[in-house]
């Protein structure tokens, strides 16, 4: 085992911090009143952790956040019995540097998982599991992991190879072994995470189960049992789906545009023996893995939406808006499972009176564009993918409810869940317990700016690297590597970053202060890339 954590174990005591504070106290008490009167009542067992992460689910595609698009009854139950956070961020807006900012509670840069080409995520380091685990806990993870090395700190583990495959995955289990699975993806990561509950866990123990969802990354392959949703539905597009990038350089760089980017075939599923596309023989290796009844509903259901598309020949902005709206139904139907099969873990809870002694968090990697200026993926600073959505449903004893709308950040979770196990948070943890804000306390000391770093670049969108701050007005990015560009935004006048304040007689005053929470952050936060802060 790691140095550090076999010192950190020896010198951590298990507090059981989270017990709600009536049962605090009654344990505070229960030395002295042992004495007194031996029958003490007896401290409630510590709470269980289910953690339910997405991959790409942006907040505007959940009824408890926006209601333009769709309905997401499950999860919005989530939120009713629990929290919802309206200022949840990512350090760094892609899957495996999401994955291991979150396990480790430290920003990429001390994880060590930058960017998900070059990185390989040393599964020694300590995590939020393995901690959990010592302190007793029961861990288990299914689904998809995006780190490249196997996972440690789990009792039980199952995980599909890489991004996964929606239809008839394979899975690596930790004999080893990797085996087909026949089914579709976001359903088999819930039966085996249910199987788990119910066959495989020590009743005895606590636990924390990890379910990873595939679900709803590219190319958003919906459940067979779906497919039909959406189909007479407009979906509004975004005022600023026709972005032209004026004074935004690396915005004007990326190729992440639903006009120019989206594969028709491997994106739209337009295939037909005639077309191809750069992409046509990844969509035709999925599709091949489907079995003939599933592939037989598949083609049924695409065969005439693709005649007509050839048929129609759209141009223009007819075919831009064409393409968005089949993104949107697409990606509307894989959340639509998503949310019946997050609908069946929370009636497993309830029916096996779990509720109350579990908090249950639902999440996604990182926030994703839904046409906002023009785009799908996420990787950039700005607010739909450096944000990510954030609900808890709080176990008994936790009575608040509504929004939080403190700034947190993907970095809190590990130190969150450290204290829930009441394992203290180790030196190195670089996020902060979010309990003190479920209790309903507003701490003063708060954090006041997030901190943000995206470095995978050259690679697939063409993002460029880029690192920033936010506060609760402002944000400064600099984009760096192969080019050298500041930004500045206020996002009270100009919530959806359109106008680059960077530069702009009168904003002297704010990009000083934001160049220092800058340069305060990466200090704090010890991040050895900085450049010259051309402002101080
Ligand atoms: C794949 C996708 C990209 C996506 C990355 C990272 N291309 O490479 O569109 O940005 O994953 O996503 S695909 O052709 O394979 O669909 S992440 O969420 O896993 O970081
Ligand atoms: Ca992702």
């Amino acid at each position: 085992m790691h140095n550090n954590l076999t010192l950190f174990f020896i010198m951590s005591r298990i507090k059981h911090l989270l017990l709600p504070a009536t049962a605090i106290v009654a344990a505070g008490n229960s030395i002295q009143a042992q004495a007194a009167e031996p029958k003490a009542s007896t401290p409630k067992k510590p709470l269980n952790i289910v953690y339910i992460m997405t991959d790409d689910h942006t907040a505007q595609a959940m009824s408890c956040y926006d209601k333009r698009y769709t309905v997401t009854p499950n999860l919005d139950r989530i939120a009713n019995e629990g929290v919802r956070f309206t200022n949840s961020f990512v350090a760094n807006s892609l899957s495996g540097p999401s994955r291991a900012c979150m396990l480790t509670g430290k920003h990429s840069h001390k994880n060590g998982f930058t960017d998900n080409t070059t990185c390989v995520f040393d599964s020694s380091q300590p995590t939020f599991p393995r901690y959990l685990q010592q302190a007793g806990y029961q861990t288990a993870l299914f689904g998809k992991w995006h780190l490249e090395s196997l996972p440690q700190g789990f009792d039980k583990w199952a995980i599909v190879p890489g991004q996964g495959d929606y239809y008839n995955p394979d899975f690596i289990r930790m004999s080893g072994d990797t085996a087909r699975v026949h089914g579709y993806l976001t359903n088999l990561i819930t039966d085996m995470s249910l199987d788990w509950l119910e066959n495989n866990r020590d009743r005895e123990k606590p636990f924390c189960l990890l379910i990873h969802h595939k679900a709803i990354h590219r190319n958003w392959m919906a459940d067979t049992a779906d497919l039909e949703l959406f189909e007479d539905v407009t979906f509004p597009i975004p005022d600023n789906f026709y972005d032209d990038y004026e004074g935004r350089e690396a915005a004007g760089a990326q190729e992440m545009s639903v006009i120019k980017d989206m594969d028709v075939i491997y994106d739209l599923k337009m295939n037909r023996p005639d077309r191809t596309s750069r992409l046509k023989p990844t969509y035709e290796r999925f599709v091949g893995r489907m079995d003939s009844a599933q592939r037989a509903r598949w083609d049924e259901f695409y065969e005439p939406i693709i005649a007509k598309y050839y048929n129609d020949n759209l141009q223009g902005k007819e075919l831009a808006e064409w393409k968005f709206q089949r993104y949107m139904r697409d990606y509307l139907k894989v959340v639509k499972s998503l949310d019946d099969n997050v609908g069946r873990v929370m009636d497993y809870l309830r029916d096996h009176d779990l509720l109350d002694n579990t908090l249950v968090v639902y999440t996604s990697d990182q926030g994703f564009y839904m046409g906002e200026h023009g785009w799908f993926d996420k990787r950039f600073m700005y607010e739909e993918s450096f944000r990510t959505p954030l609900i808890m449903r709080l176990p008994e004893g936790y009575d608040r409810r509504g929004d939080i709308t403190e700034m947190v950040q993907n970095i809190d979770y590990a130190p969150t869940f450290l204290e829930i196990a009441g394992v203290e948070k180790p030196a190195d943890i670089q996020g902060e317990s979010l309990m003190p804000l479920l209790r309903g306390e507003h701490p003063d000391d708060w954090r006041q700016t997030l901190y943000y770093h995206f470095y995978e670049y050259p690679a697939e969108h063409m993002v460029k690297r880029h690192y920033g701050v936010r506060d609760d007005r402002y944000k400064l990015i600099h984009f760096y590597n192969d080019i050298d560009r500041w930004e500045l935004y206020d996002l009270e006048n100009d919530p959806n970053e359109m106008n680059n304040l960077f530069g702009k007689p009168g904003t002297e005053k704010i990009t000083r202060e934001m160049m220092k929470k800058l340069k305060d952050a990466q200090e704090q936060y010890d991040d050895p890339i900085r450049h010259t802060y051309p402002i101080k």
